[in-house]
């Protein structure tokens, strides 16, 4: 059975969609009840409404901090109608039932995105939209509640079927919990950051879907996009300007690649396949650093996720679409980059406006069974400073610039990580393997298979510098690491070991550097 509209309370900061909702309900007979802002602009829109201090007898005060907790509108949103005795105290206090609220919070999040001080924080925080949108949602067997500017659809497409069904108001009253535990997710999140506690013995991770995804990392799996509280440019804020919808996976991929090309200044682009880069290149512009990133490791790059940290320009657009690339990712793109991509239906181009900066540290969490391992995210970086030579020599100017960019590149690579870099550009990465020696051997292998694609005799790491995201266990693996060509090596240092992998670098003539700071990445 569908429950007829004879009676909205709408209260609301977001005045958005409100004028041509409040105008269906209007002419579908509803009785709008409203507070004062509200109210305010339905009058200046020409429609009939009652003030909520008409109906309470009680006017707005403390700044409007008390103006809908009342009994006559509480009492209107939780009776239950099923009830005599709720009948009776509804006859007996003047009570009038509420079929539909309608709330959305003072901007709290939004107030905190822009930086206001302390005091505007706490004026923010709403307490009688919340408490009206809970007693609404518990008597969801007789109350429509609408929380989401969104829903206003599922009011108005209900409203031409005679009324809301049980299953509407079910689905509206979970939407509504889950703003106010968002909203008050927001509020302690606040609270913590201002008393500089990280890891609280409470926390509540809260997120609004943006899209639902076809699926999650394979097809039975199902997913969805959501965006949390903190707000980072990358890529739960870009646009799709062409292309098929983004998949789990490519979402995943593309925010690996936004995040690592971001720690570069001079123009940069990073190519990644299945979270992990196959090709990281700087350059004097953005044509140089990609076809330089794309020769590290051309067969992998197929299908890649390309991501650059300057607009993109015409020439660099024409230069990725030779090959099949799933994603490019942009801060912006200049005049006929859109053009190009056009002409490559499948790919999808995407803008961020901002990159992230990686120096700012958020949260990160990462599920476990029954919880949820919670950090602060890697945002360490080396400086020339940090670097402390071992041997007995030390390395060039080069090759400590190599040397840095080797590690940063490296902190993005997944565990066990290995980087081979000359003159800006990745020219060999060993990634994800269980042992730290292997990564080193995978490497070296994939720059000789790269180098033969180009027809060089030498592989591309000779000659280069090679970093791991954490210390050599053994000597063997900068062993190998020297019998490839490598001439200096940046590594965190701290092994028991250690001294016997510097005297291996000091017999090879290898300048090596501890940074101290390690960067798994698992
Ligand atoms: O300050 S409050 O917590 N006290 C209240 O009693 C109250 N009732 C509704 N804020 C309250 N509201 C909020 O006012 C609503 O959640 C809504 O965001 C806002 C709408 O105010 P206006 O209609 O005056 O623009």
């Amino acid at each position: 059975a569908r429950l007829p509209l004879k009676r909205a309370l709408i209260s609301v900061s977001d005045k958005e969609g409100l004028i041509p909702f409040a105008t269906r309900l209007s002419e579908a007979g509803v009785e709008l009840l409203s507070t004062g802002g509200t109210a305010k602009a339905l009058r200046e829109a020409g429609l009939d409404v009652r003030d909520v201090s008409d109906v309470t007898g009680f006017p707005e005060i403390m700044d409007g901090r008390v103006k809908t907790l009342h009994p006559k509108v509480h009492g209107g949103l939780l009776a239950d109608r099923s009830k005599s005795s709720h009948i009776e105290a509804m006859e007996e206090n003047g009570i009038e039932g509420i079929d539909l609220l309608v709330v959305n919070l003072y901007p709290f999040e939004a107030t905190l995105a822009r930086g206001a001080d302390y005091d505007e924080m706490v004026e923010n925080i709403d307490i009688g939209g919340p408490a009206m949108i809970r007693a609404a949602a518990k008597n969801h067997a007789h109350v429509a509640i609408v929380t989401d500017t969104e829903d206003y659809t599922v009011i108005t497409d209900a409203l031409a079927e005679g009324g809301t069904t049980f299953d509407d108001r079910k689905k509206l009253a979970a939407t509504a919990y889950a703003r106010t535990a968002a909203y008050d997710a927001a509020i302690s999140g606040w609270f913590q950051k201002e008393l500089g506690d990280l890891l609280p013995r409470r926390v509540v991770i809260a997120g609004t879907r943006l899209d639902e995804l076809r699926y999650g990392e394979n097809p039975h799996q199902p997913a969805a996009l959501y965006k949390g509280t903190e707000d980072r440019p990358g890529i739960t804020a870009t646009t799709q300007h062409q292309g098929k919808a983004l998949s789990y996976n490519n979402i995943n991929d593309a925010d690996a690649a936004v995040e690592l090309v971001s720690e570069f200044f001079p123009p940069a682009v990073a190519i990644i396949k299945h979270a992990n880069p196959c090709g990281v290149a700087s350059g004097d512009n953005l044509l140089e650093a990609y076809e330089r990133a794309l020769a590290c490791d051309p067969v992998s790059a197929f299908g890649g996720i390309v991501a650059v940290n300057r607009p993109l320009d015409a020439k660099t657009a024409e230069e990725i679409v030779k090959i099949f690339t799933e994603i490019v990712i942009a801060p912006a793109i200049e005049d006929g980059v859109a053009e190009i991509f056009a002409k490559k239906k499948n790919l999808r181009l995407l803008t961020t406006s901002e990159l992230p900066d990686p120096r700012m540290g958020h949260m990160r969490a990462r599920p476990v069974a029954g919880g949820f391992l919670y950090q602060f995210m890697d945002n360490g970086q080396v400086f020339p400073e940090d670097m402390k030579v071992v041997t007995k020599r030390t390395p060039s100017g080069e090759e400590k610039a190599d040397l840095l960019f080797a590690f940063k590149v490296a902190k993005h690579v997944k565990s066990n990580a290995i980087v081979y870099v000359k003159d800006g550009a990745t020219v060999g990465i060993g990634a994800g393997q269980m042992s730290r020696l292997d990564s080193t051997r995978i490497a070296v292998r994939k720059s000789q298979d790269a180098a033969e694609a180009m027809g060089l005799e030498t592989p591309l790491v000779s000659g280069s510098v090679v970093a791991s995201d954490a210390f050599f266990p053994f000597p063997d693996g900068l062993i190998s690491a020297a019998e490839a060509g490598a001439t200096a090596v940046i590594q965190p240092g701290g092994s028991i070991r250690d001294e016997e992998v510097i005297a291996a670098a000091d017999e090879r003539g290898l300048a090596m550097v501890f940074t101290g700071m390690r960067h798994f990445r698992h």
